[in-house]
């Protein structure tokens, strides 16, 4: 047994700034294929609820990635993927549906593709990351996963993965922890997947701008996010009036997991007797400020390199410096003036 930690376990230990100013650092990130070059290291999730193009064309003005996800008609999910400005991940599974996704989706010019299961280190990930290679040529970027382990990482980078998705369990709509007892806490997942010759993706459980800091300084070259942009405008689905206790009315958007019982009914026809439902419908408050929401992340970022003494996230990886904190400790970082 080993103890396992995350964000809010640890604090980065703060070292001496060169930089005169936050502007100076980098906060560009390249994959360690080289297929990948972001401005910022933050790809949107490939979630109902969060990517389509609206929101792929919002993070990817910002210098990330949006996810597309799958769930749609292949027809509807070429559309979508065209109806993009910028460049977008798209997603498929590994049923025989999701080759000819992939395939018709390579035909509309896709080269970023994301293999995307809840447990990915498993023989029929294997194979369908290798049938999807051969498919696509040396040329595409295949990100895959999701996976929680060094082995698990290093099963899908010997299988041709470019990118692995690593996080079980950590996702603010997940509940796959509690029904089933797995999972790793998200900080150990990602120290230990990045031990593999690939860049990771930290997918689930951040936060705030202080996690994806602390995710990249443990090893992530990038953060995946989704409730953080949760019920802004780019995400689909409707803007919903709801009544609170008090009789007011507020504005909400929905939020769901991908292995939601919502989810199951809205594409599979219900849950089959053999499921369980792995993660949770919530109402999200709307907000008109997802401008607001990426400038913090990435104001986040570079105070958060300065801080690190760090001109890049390589940099800030390399000087990884953290203390693991006390209860006290975390309440202390929290805002806490009382009057
Ligand atoms: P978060 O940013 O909301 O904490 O987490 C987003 C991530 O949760 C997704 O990228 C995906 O890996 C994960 N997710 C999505 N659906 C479920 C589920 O239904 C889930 N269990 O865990």
């Amino acid at each position: 047994m080993t103890d396992a930690i995350t964000y809010d376990d640890v604090l980065l230990v703060p070292s001496y700034n060169h930089w005169e100013s936050r502007k100076i650092v980098d906060t560009a990130m390249t994959d360690k294929t080289g297929k990948l070059n972001l401005q910022i290291p933050v790809m949107t999730a490939n979630m109902d609820t969060i990517t389509e193009s609206a929101m792929a064309d919002f993070i990817g003005a910002k210098g990330g990635v949006g996810v597309i996800h799958r769930f749609m008609p292949i027809q509807d999910n070429v559309d979508i993927f065209k109806a993009c400005a910028h460049k977008a991940f798209v997603s498929i599974g590994c049923s025989a549906d999701d080759m000819a996704r992939a395939e018709a989706l390579r035909d509309a010019g896709a080269d970023l593709f994301c293999i995307d299961v809840a447990h990915a280190h498993a023989r029929y990930v294997g194979k369908t990351l290798k049938a999807i290679r051969d498919m696509l040529g040396k040329e595409a970027c295949i990100m895959a996963g999701n996976v929680a382990t060094y082995a698990g990482a290093d099963y899908l980078a010997s299988l041709s993965a470019d990118i692995i998705k690593v996080g079980i369990g950590g996702g603010s709509v997940c509940t796959t922890r509690i029904k089933t007892g797995f999972g790793v806490p998200n900080l150990t997942a990602i120290r230990n997947s990045a031990r593999v010759d690939r860049s990771i993706v930290a997918d689930g459980g951040i936060r705030a701008p202080g996690d994806i800091v602390k995710a990249l300084a443990f090893g992530a070259d990038f953060v995946m996010i989704g409730s953080m942009l949760a019920g802004s405008r780019p995400t689909p689905g409707p803007v919903i009036r709801r009544k609170k206790g008090d009789g007011e009315d507020v504005l909400v958007k929905s939020y769901r997991g991908m292995a939601s019982s919502e989810v199951q009914d809205k594409y599979h026809g219900g849950m089959a007797e053999w499921k369980t439902a792995e993660g949770v419908s919530v109402d999200v408050p709307y907000c008109e400020s997802e401008e607001a929401i990426v400038a913090d992340i990435i104001g986040g970022l570079r105070s958060g390199l300065t801080y690190g003494g760090a001109a890049t996230i390589r940099e800030l990886q390399r000087k990884l410096d953290f203390i693991r904190i006390t209860p006290a400790g975390r309440s202390e970082s929290l805002a806490h003036r009382t009057l």
